[in-house]
């Protein structure tokens, strides 16, 4: 194929002529124009806000793809250092607003729309969300992006190409529905195919052992399944400053030798539908957060993109330095995204031993000292185990390595601690049973050489109970880094008015320096600044009850306060005391127990993995609670409860700014970090709040006035879980008393008899694991505190300024400088 062949050399007159293009208004709104009228060939018969966005979005994208270029030539020029970001998902959201931003001509694109009658907001509406995860843990690997941008670190994101990402949440008759997220169905202009840059990778076969002539053993891996790799670049823009890096996305698709075998016996028909296989398996994203599956298609997924990735690195090493890995771990660096990409341990053994002759010391010495790797859940069902039979059958030459890694592991343990049969068992790679599993955290703990939680208390109990056999023997692995997001998306793109008004008092350095915040706080007796404050809340307000109303059929008063919980719908997560409460307040009214009373509009939204009961469950009776209490006259605009449908990253840029409250109520030592608190925070919502995950460092930032603590601590929970007696505590509170006995009476399920059973049984369970009963007075509490605070206007506008001004630390800048300084050593590298 002439069309493949590379041109014996590049012109250089053909690549390095290319002014850079005009940022300015003319220029945009030049090119805008020739996209719309000659690139889409559009007309006024199709002039829709999906074509205006497709012509902006390739305005914009020629305009990153130069500085794209350069950002390469830069890293390749400086031989620099680089880290490779391992996950399974990366929660985009939308790239237009972002791009624009980060390039700084959001003015000069909103006057070049205007000329033309359009909003630049309409059009960037009409994008879809890159869903390409679950959650936190996603949307992290995202936030993670655009600072290691902003700071020009040399990092590339390596994940894999869904066709179909979260699936869409629809609600009917109060129940989820799940419809599939066809997200690249009219087009993705910010994707780059790269076919020069294919990967074969193999599945199935067998191995065999050939000793050759000068007694070494070479291993062979043959008659496998090849599957092929296809990469798609995405730009990352940094902010204002030129560098944009890479977040590279395999898609599977099949080779055109698949099954030849069976194509040559005849079975031609078997053999083409083979071809599914290869191609299903970036089809789709798993749609479990922080719960475990064991899928054969998830397990596939995971080793793909480990392969293609590393084999990628590899192409890349082997262009400078041939078959040379001396220098290996001085250039490279891989951060594993939990365990999900943890295969990568025992594929970068085998690449270096089976395509690279190295030994096994040689080679595990490059491997231990370039992987890291970062956990992201205590919980024990998320912890990924995956059958070693399966693995003999999908990656046997890898579970011979992972065999061998474990036996010089294991001897080492003895070594360290002879005869502790016990701990011998606990530390294995291998846990031994009816059905023996590979355990991959031990897998990815044992062959990196950093190990870290997503928040102080996360890390600590890590190493107190999670990983402490491994901590004793290797104390230096192990640290913390807590989470952050990118006030760039959250804070400046998200909420405009906030940032300008912001931008008035203390200037806009915090866009790169989020400590700078703190100088609000200086303003905070200003009346005339907490006027403006006050201003921006209500119209972001306005803004959500807008959205509500469009989604849930339901107007909010934005008098009244805004009370929101926004992520996956978890038992851990606690939507159900959110709703226990909700229902507390509803018995008051009904009751006539309403003085001084604040109003509240409550939005709960979240994604339940579709074979979670109980989440489901929860979600039907948010629903149901919020048709009867929505709909009784007595209630009125006191209270308000809806469930926002299809939660998603585009949603929480409305979400956050409009929230007066934030909930993050999850039973403590159960969330790791959280992230969603962080948004709130950072746009003036107040938490309310356990002491879990980052919500600790997050009341330690903006001091104990200003946050609303309640509920057992991690200890505390510990303690409590020994003798747990729900019973006892309900009857000894008339408020819970009264509200169970609410749900018990069928009142939210009149004619859905016995549907919310289980849900009250987990209440009274005394294994309840999220001990619901015992936070309840302590919550309700809390709240009404939360609802004092909130009457007294100007006290509250405080507290929501006072939360902003402190939430420098909740930057992914810092928490990649806290990685670059303890794990990457990176240097920051700028293009020109
Ligand atoms: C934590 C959350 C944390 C976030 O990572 C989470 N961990 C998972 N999902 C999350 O959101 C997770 C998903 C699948 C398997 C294992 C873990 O729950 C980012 O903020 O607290 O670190």
């Amino acid at each position: 194929m002439q069309s493949d062949k590379p041109a014996t050399m590049c012109p250089t007159s053909l690549i390095n002529e290319l002014p850079p293009l005009a940022l300015d208004e003319k220029a945009i709104s030049e090119d805008f124009r020739r996209y719309f009228n000659r690139t889409l060939g559009r007309d006024k018969h199709h002039c829709t806000y999906h074509y205006l966005y497709e012509a902006l979005a390739y305005t914009i994208r020629d305009r990153l793809m130069e500085r794209w270029k350069n950002t390469r030539d830069a890293y390749e020029k400086s031989h620099a250092r680089q880290t490779c970001y391992l996950s399974l998902e990366f929660l985009m959201g939308r790239a237009l607003g972002n791009a624009v931003l980060n390039l700084g001509i959001t003015d000069a694109v909103t006057d070049a729309l205007y000329d033309f009658g359009i909003k630049l907001e309409e059009l960037a509406d009409s994008e879809h969300d890159a869903g390409l995860g679950n959650g936190g843990l996603g949307r992290l690997a995202a936030c993670f992006l655009d600072s290691c941008a902003t700071l020009q670190l040399p990092v590339m994101g390596y994940g894999l190409r869904y066709d179909y990402g979260m699936f869409r949440q629809e609600i009917r008759d109060g129940f989820q529905v799940e419809e599939p997220d066809n997200w690249l169905r009219d087009g993705n202009p910010w994707e780059l195919e790269r076919p020069e840059f294919t990967q074969t990778i193999k599945f199935g076969g067998h191995t065999e052992t050939h000793r050759e002539q000068d007694g070494s053993v070479t291993i062979y891996w043959n008659s496998c399944d090849d599957v092929l790799a296809i990469p798609y670049d995405i730009p990352v823009p940094g902010y204002g400053n030129d560098t944009v890096n890479s977040l590279r996305l395999w898609k599977s698709t099949s080779t055109d030798e698949f099954n030849l075998e069976e194509f040559n016996a005849g079975d031609y028909a078997e053999a083409v539908a083979a071809k599914n296989d290869a191609e299903h398996i970036t089809m789709v994203l798993y749609p479990n957060d922080a719960s475990e599956n064991g899928k054969e298609l998830r397990l596939r997924q995971q080793y793909f993109l480990a392969s293609a990735s590393l084999l990628d690195v590899m192409r890349r090493w082997e262009e400078v330095h041939d078959r040379d890995f001396d220098g290996f771990t001085d250039k490279l660096c891989f951060q594993l995204n939990d365990t999900h990409p943890s295969i990568a341990v025992a594929e970068l053994m085998r690449i270096l031993i089976d395509n690279y002759d190295l030994g096994w010391d040689k080679a595990w010495g490059i491997v231990t000292k370039s992987m890291a790797y970062t956990n992201h859940t205590l919980l024990p069902e998320a912890l990924e185990k995956w059958p070693v039979q399966l693995f003999e059958k999908l990656l046997p030459r890898l579970l011979e390595i992972i065999y061998e890694i474990n036996a010089r592991f294991l001897a080492e343990v003895s070594n360290h601690w002879p005869g502790d049969a016990d701990r011998i068992r606990r530390m294995s790679i291998i846990e031994e049973g009816e059905v023996p599993m590979v355990r991959m955290a031990n897998l990815a703990i044992i062959g990196s050489f950093s190990v870290n939680g997503v928040a102080e208390l996360h890390s600590r109990l890590l190493v107190e109970d999670l990983f402490h056999d491994f901590y004793e023997l290797w104390p230096e692995k192990f640290n913390n880094k807590t989470n952050g997001v990118t006030q760039r998306r959250w804070l400046l793109m998200c909420n405009p008015l906030q940032s300008k008004l912001m931008g008035k008092y203390i200037g806009d350095r915090w866009v790169t320096d989020l400590e700078q915040l703190r100088t609000l706080s200086t303003h905070v007796d200003n009346p005339e600044f907490r006027q403006g404050w006050l201003q921006v809340k209500q119209s972001n307000k306005k803004k959500l009850a807008d959205l509500v109303e469009e989604e849930c059929a339901v107007r909010f008063n934005t008098e009244a306060m805004f009370d929101i919980q926004v992520k996956r719908i978890h038992e851990y997560k606690r939507q159900i005391l959110n709703v226990l409460h909700v229902i507390h307040l509803y018995n008051r009214v009904k009751r006539g127990d309403c003085d001084n009373w604040t109003k509240r509009c409550v939005l709960i939204g979240g994604k339940a993995a579709p074979g979670y009961a109980m989440a489901k469950m929860t979600i039907k009776l948010i629903n149901n609670v919020a048709k009867v209490i929505n709909n009784d006259q007595e209630v009125g605009d006191k209270l308000k409860l809806v469930f926002f449908p299809n939660y998603r990253v585009s949603a929480m840029e409305i979400i956050c700014p409009g929230a007066d409250l934030s909930e993050q109520i999850s039973t403590a030592g159960k969330e790791a970090s959280g992230t969603g608190n962080m948004k709130f925070m950072m746009n003036g919502a107040v938490t309310i709040g356990t002491l879990d995950g980052a919500n600790i460092e997050i009341r330690e930032e903006v001091g104990d006035e200003n946050f609303f603590l309640f509920g057992l601590d991690a200890a505390e929970v510990k303690e409590m879980r020994k003798d747990y007696n729900p019973t006892a505590i309900i009857d000894g509170d008339d408020d819970l008393k009264a509200v169970m006995q609410l749900l018990q009476s069928g009142h939210f399920n009149q004619f859905e008899s016995e549907l919310f059973n289980p849900i009250i049984d987990s209440i009274y369970n005394e294994h309840d694991p999220w001990l619901t009963a015992a936070d309840f007075r302590s919550f309700v509490d809390a709240q009404e505190r939360v609802a004092e605070a909130y009457r007294d206007k100007e006290r509250w506008t405080r507290m929501s300024i006072l939360n902003t001004a402190n939430s420098g630390k909740f930057s992914t800048d810092r928490t990649m400088l806290d990685y670059n300084a303890d794990i990457w050593k990176l240097k920051p590298t700028s293009p020109e």
